[in-house]
C-alpha cells in the first residue's frame, strides 16, 4: 500500500533528492552563502537555496555577509577583479556561474537573471557536475518562451488532458494559491518567461474587468518569477463586451475601442505582454468578416499594446473549409503577400507544421518565407494527437527534428531554428509558443514522462540549438535518479518514444487519421460530416489504386511553397525521405521501399515495430522497479500498459481499414489482428 509520504510527481524535475558523494563545493556553497539585494525575486532565490539544501543535505543555508563559498550579485555590484570575468554581453536575462579560487559566483546584469543562474546551480548540483573556472555562461536565444493554456473560463482545457485548469477563477483575485507559484517556480527553473493564461479559442469576458481582476493577481503573482501574462483577445470584442456593431478594424470606433481596452488592462497589469490572437480559424471570428487582411486585424491590436510596450501574437493557423486549395498551403497563401504589413510588435505565430500538430509533418512552409515579419514557432505541448495522457512520447527529438530542418531559403544552413531565433532573417523580436500540458493532476501532466516535455520545451525555446538527449539526461536524473542502471534504459526509452508514437499511429508521412474530433485512437475510415478538412479520407486518399497526399506539381503542388532544393528533394521519390513519403506522393500499394519491401508490406511492419517497441517498454519498466518509488514506478507502468493495448489497437484498426484496399495478406512479422 502506499503511503502519505508518497512521490506524486508534484515537484516535478525540482525534486532535490539526497545527494551522496558529493564534492565539496557542493555541500559548502550552503555553508556561507551572501545573495545581494532585496525584494520578492531575491527572496525566492534565497528560498531556493534553502529547499536545496534541506533536500541534498539535509542542512539549513547559512547566509553570511561574507558569502566566501557563494556569491549571487548582479556584476554591477561585483568588485572589478571578479565583474571583469565575466566579459560576454549577459544581456537582461543571461548569466554566468564561475569558480574564482574556491568560491562560487553566480552574476547577471539583472535579478532575473541571478534566479535562471541560481536554478542552473542547483540542477548542476543534482546532476554532480563541475563549476569549471571559466564557468556557464547561458543567453537565451529566443527573447519570449511563452506557455500557451488552451483554458476556458469554466476550467475546462482544450485538448488538456492532465484535469482542468489550474486557474481557479471562481477564488481568484483574492486566493493566490500555492499551486500558481509552484508554477511559476518550474517555469523560471527552465527559463519560460510569459504566460498566455487563456484558449486561443478566445471568451471575450476575459477581457471585462471581473476577469481582469483575476488576471491582475495572476500577473502579480508570476511577476517576481520573471514571467509576464498575456490574454488572448477574441477578434469581435468590440462588439460583444463593447456594445460596438462591428469589429471592423479599419472603423475608427473599433480602433478607439481597443486604444482603450489596452489601456484600461495596462491599469491593472503595467508588464501586460500582449495579445494573442486565432482568427478566421475554426470558427472564430476575424478581419475576413469585413474583407480585410490578418495585417490589418493584428494591426488595429498592435496600436493599442504599442504606447504600453506590448506586442501581438497574431496566429497563423488560419484555413476554411471554403477555400478550395490544399489545406497545406492555405496559410501560406495568405500571409506571403502580406509580409512586411504588420506593425513592428507583431509577430506571427506559426504552428511547427502545417496541418496540424501530426506524429510527425515536415515544417511549415511560411518558415523562411516571410523575412520582413518576425515569425515565431507554435509548438503543441499537449498531446493532442499523440495518444494524449496515456501514450509515451517524449517530444523533444519531434521539436529538435523540425528546428534543425533546412529551408535553403538563403542556401545550405537557413535551418528553421535560424529563422526563430531571428538571425536569418535579422528579426528585432524573437518567441516561442508551447502549448501546455499542465492541468490539475497531482504530477501535473497526467503522464509522468510528459513533466519531461514541458522541461523540454523550456530548454529549447531558451536555446533552440538544445540537443534532445542532453534534456532527456538531466531531466531523468533531476527527477528520479543519477544511478546509470536507471539512466540509461530510461534515456534509451523516451528517445525512440516519439518514433515508435510515429511508427503505431503513421508512419510513412501519413497523417489525420485519428477518430474524429477528440482525435484519439484510429480513425482512418473517418469521412462525411460537415468538413471536408477534418475527414481521415481527405488527407490519406485510400483506394485500390493506393494512398497518400499527391502534392507534387500533379495535384495540390503545396510542395511549390518550399525552396527550389526542396521541391527538388522531396518531389522526387529517389530523393524524398521515406518519412515524408506518403505527405507528398499518392502511391501503388507495390511502389518498392529502400529497403526491397513494397508499400504495404513496410507499412505493415511500422505499425508492428511501434507495437513491439511500446510491449518491450512494458518490461524495461519492470526491470526498474527497485530504481524507483512506489508510486511513479506504478503510475508509468499501468500508462505503458495502456499504451502497448492502443498501440495494438493502432495496428489492428489501421491495417484491417487499409487492406480492404491494398487486398494484399500482412507480411510476415507482422501478427494478425486478433
Ligand atoms: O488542433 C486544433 C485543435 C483545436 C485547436 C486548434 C488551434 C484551440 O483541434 O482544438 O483550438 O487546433 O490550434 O487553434
Amino acid at each position: 500500500p502506499l503511503t502519505l509520504q508518497a512521490n506524486d510527481g508534484y515537484k516535478l524535475w525540482l525534486q532535490y533528492y539526497p545527494i551522496e558523494n558529493a564534492e565539496d563545493w557542493m555541500t559548502d556553497v550552503f555553508t556561507d552563502a551572501k545573495v545581494n539585494g532585496s525584494g520578492e525575486t531575491i527572496s525566492i532565490i534565497k528560498n531556493e537555496l534553502e529547499l536545496a539544501s534541506e533536500g541534498f543535505f539535509n542542512k539549513k543555508t547559512s547566509f553570511t555577509e561574507s558569502g566566501s563559498k557563494l556569491w549571487i550579485a548582479l556584476k554591477s555590484e561585483l568588485p572589478a577583479n571578479l565583474a571583469s570575468r565575466s566579459t560576454e554581453d549577459l544581456g537582461e536575462e543571461g548569466y554566468h556561474i564561475f569558480n574564482a579560487n574556491g568560491q562560487v559566483i553566480v552574476t547577471a546584469n539583472t535579478q532575473f537573471g541571478l534566479l535562471y543562474g541560481t536554478f542552473r546551480l542547483l540542477q548542476q548540483i543534482q546532476l554532480l557536475e563541475p563549476i569549471s573556472e571559466h564557468g556557464i555562461v547561458e543567453i537565451p536565444k529566443i527573447q519570449k518562451r511563452v506557455l500557451n493554456h488552451w483554458d476556458n473560463l469554466n476550467r475546462t482545457v482544450e485538448r488538456g488532458y492532465s484535469g482542468f485548469s489550474i486557474w481557479n477563477w471562481h477564488r481568484l483575485p483574492r486566493h493566490i494559491d500555492q499551486q500558481y507559484l509552484d508554477y511559476a517556480r518550474a517555469n523560471a527553473s527552465v527559463g519560460i518567461n510569459g504566460t498566455a493564461i487563456t484558449n486561443v479559442n478566445a471568451n471575450a469576458l476575459v477581457l471585462t474587468p471581473y476577469y481582469l481582476e483575476k488576471a491582475q493577481a495572476l500577473a502579480n503573482a508570476f511577476r517576481p518569477y520573471g514571467i509576464k501574462v498575456y490574454l488572448t483577445a477574441r477578434f469581435s470584442s468590440p462588439m460583444e463586451i463593447g456594445g460596438l456593431k462591428t469589429a471592423d478594424p479599419l472603423d475608427p470606433e473599433v480602433q478607439q475601442w481597443w486604444k482603450d481596452k489596452a489601456k484600461e488592462i495596462y491599469d491593472y497589469i503595467p508588464d501586460f505582454g500582449g495579445f494573442l490572437v486565432k482568427a478566421d480559424s475554426e470558427g472564430q471570428p476575424g478581419p475576413h468578416n469585413y474583407g480585410r487582411t490578418q495585417a490589418e486585424g493584428a494591426n488595429v491590436l498592435a496600436d493599442a499594446v504599442k504606447p504600453f510596450g506590448g506586442i501581438v501574437m497574431w496566429r497563423a493557423f488560419v484555413y476554411s473549409e471554403h477555400t478550395p486549395d490544399d489545406r497545406h498551403k492555405q496559410a501560406y497563401n495568405e500571409f506571403v503577400p502580406i509580409d512586411g504589413k504588420f506593425r513592428d510588435n507583431v509577430i506571427v505565430q506559426v504552428k511547427n507544421g502545417a496541418i496540424d500538430f501530426q506524429p510527425r509533418e515536415p515544417f511549415h512552409p511560411l518558415f523562411g518565407a516571410m523575412p520582413e515579419t518576425p515569425l515565431m514557432m507554435e509548438f503543441q505541448i499537449t498531446q493532442e494527437y499523440l495518444g494524449h495522457d496515456t501514450h509515451l512520447a517524449f517530444l523533444a527529438p519531434m521539436y529538435e527534428e523540425v528546428l534543425k530542418e533546412d529551408t535553403y531559403v538563403n542556401g545550405e544552413g537557413s535551418e528553421v531554428a535560424k529563422v526563430i531565433d531571428g538571425s536569418l532573417h535579422d528579426y528585432s523580436m524573437t518567441a516561442m509558443a508551447g502549448v501546455a500540458n499542465i492541468g490539475t493532476d497531482r504530477n501535473w501532466t497526467g503522464h509522468h514522462f510528459h513533466q519531461a516535455n514541458w522541461y523540454a520545451y523550456g530548454k529549447l525555446a531558451w536555446n533552440p540549438y538544445e540537443r534532445s538527449e542532453r534534456i532527456a539526461l538531466d531531466w531523468i536524473k533531476l527527477t528520479f535518479t543519477s544511478d546509470p542502471d536507471f539512466v540509461n534504459p530510461v534515456k534509451e526509452m523516451m528517445l525512440r518514444s516519439h518514433e515508435m508514437v510515429v511508427n503505431y499511429m503513421t508512419p510513412l508521412g501519413i497523417h489525420h487519421i485519428m477518430a474524429r474530433s477528440h482525435h484519439y485512437g484510429p480513425g482512418p475510415w473517418v469521412t462525411g460530416g460537415e468538413r471536408a478538412d477534418w475527414t481521415s479520407t481527405y488527407y490519406h486518399n485510400a483506394s485500390e489504386k493506393g494512398m497518400g497526399f499527391d502534392r507534387t506539381r500533379a495535384r495540390s503542388n503545396a510542395l511549390e511553397q518550399y525552396a527550389p532544393e526542396l521541391q527538388e528533394k522531396w518531389g522526387n521519390l529517389e530523393t524524398v525521405p521515406e518519412k515524408f513519403l506518403l505527405w507528398f506522393h499518392h502511391l501503388p500499394w507495390d511502389h518498392q521501399m529502400k529497403s526491397g519491401n513494397i508499400l504495404w508490406d513496410e507499412m505493415a511492419l511500422h505499425y508492428q515495430k511501434g507495437v513491439d517497441e511500446a510491449r518491450q517498454n512494458v518490461k524495461t519498466w519492470k526491470k526498474l522497479e527497485n530504481h524507483v518509488d512506489r508510486y511513479r514506478y506504478e503510475h508509468v507502468l499501468s500508462f505503458l500498459k495502456i499504451q502497448a493495448e492502443e498501440a495494438q489497437w493502432w495496428r489492428d484498426a489501421v491495417l484491417l481499414y487499409f487492406g480492404q484496399f491494398s487486398n494484399r495478406p500482412l507480411p510476415e512479422g507482422v501478427e494478425s489482428p486478433e
